[in-house]
C-alpha cells in the first residue's frame, strides 16, 4: 500500500523544486543540478572543480538521474514540477529505503565539503560553518544540532545528517540542511 506524502512534504517538495530550478524556467535539467552544486560549494569556500566540488556534483548528477528515472523521463530530463512532486513524492514515502539511495551522495558531498578536519563527523564549529553556508542562524543551529545528533555522541555522523535530511522532507524535523 502506498501512503499519500503529506501536506508538509508536498510544500517542502515544492518549495526544493524552486530552488533546484536554478535558471528558473519552471522545469528541472541536468544543468540545474550541477548550478546548484557549485553554489554549495562555493559557500564552503571551493571551487567547483576541486574534488570535493565535484563529488558533490556527481551526487546532484546521480540524484537527477534518480528522479528522472522515477519520472519515466530520459537522463536529461526535463523535469516539470508534476513530475518532480511526484516522483520525490514517492522517494520521501518509502522512507530510508528509497530516500537514503537518492539523496545519500548528495549528503555525503555536503558533508564532505563541511568536514574541515577530515574526522569523517561534523563538530559543532563545522556545523555552525555548514549553517552559515545555507545561511540560517546561530540559535536555530544549536537547537537543530541537539535533534540531529541522536546518539548523544556529541558530533553529527553521515547517517545522522542523512535522516535529518530525510526527517525534514516527511516533516518530522524543521532544518532545513540542503540549504
Ligand atoms: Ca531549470
Ligand atoms: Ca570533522
Ligand atoms: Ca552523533
Amino acid at each position: 500500500m502506498t501512503m499519500a506524502v503529506g501536506n508538509v512534504a508536498q510544500e517542502r517538495l515544492s518549495k526544493r523544486f524552486d530552488k533546484w530550478d536554478a535558471n528558473g524556467d519552471g522545469v528541472l535539467e541536468p544543468s540545474d543540478f550541477v548550478t546548484e552544486a557549485a553554489n554549495i560549494a562555493r559557500a564552503f569556500g571551493e571551487t567547483p572543480d576541486s574534488a570535493k566540488g565535484e563529488q558533490l556534483r556527481d551526487g546532484f548528477t546521480a540524484m537527477f538521474q534518480h528522479l528522472a528515472a522515477k519520472a519515466g523521463v530520459g537522463a536529461q530530463g526535463p523535469l516539470d514540477r508534476a513530475q518532480f512532486l511526484r516522483a520525490a513524492g514517492e522517494v520521501v514515502e518509502g522512507g530510508a529505503a528509497t530516500f537514503n539511495p537518492v539523496l545519500g551522495p548528495v549528503t555525503r558531498g555536503i558533508v564532505a565539503l563541511a568536514d574541515k578536519n577530515g574526522d569523517g563527523v561534523i563538530d559543532d564549529a563545522e556545523f555552525a560553518t555548514w549553517l552559515n553556508a545555507i545561511g540560517l542562524g546561530e540559535e536555530e543551529g544549536r537547537a537543530a544540532f541537539q535533534q540531529i545528533d541522536t546518539d548523544k555522541s556529541g558530533t553529527l555522523s553521515e547517517d545522522e545528517l542523512l535522516d535529518a535530511v530525510r526527517r525534514f522532507h516527511t516533516g518530522e524535523l524543521d532544518v532545513e540542511l540542503l540549504g
